[in-house]
């Protein structure tokens, strides 16, 4: 076995234990249309958590309203695909 060393080619990692990570958490509602039941609810609660940056969606049968939490700024345009992705639309 032949190793090459790569001379000035450093790889330097830095840990940095204890480092405080703020991140700010924004929450916005939404109402979805044309859901009917749980399985409508599962769907659409399953395509938006897939989007990143979101740490919970709750979503309500009765209102339709879609409450999504993030830990970065999320575009409405977004929550409006996922949304779309489920098979529902943002009323
Ligand atoms: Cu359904």
């Amino acid at each position: 076995m032949h190793v090459d060393t790569l001379g000035g080619y450093g790889v330097d990692i830095r840990l940095t234990k204890g480092a405080t990570v703020t991140t700010a958490s924004h929450t916005a509602e939404y109402t979805v249309s044309g859901m009917t039941c749980a399985h409508c609810v599962a769907s659409v609660t399953e395509e938006v958590q897939e989007l990143d940056g979101v740490t919970s969606v709750e979503v309500d049968l009765a209102t339709g309203v879609l409450t999504v939490s993030t830990d970065r700024s999320l575009d409405d345009a977004e929550i409006a695909a996922a949304v779309d992705d489920a098979g529902y639309a943002l009323a």
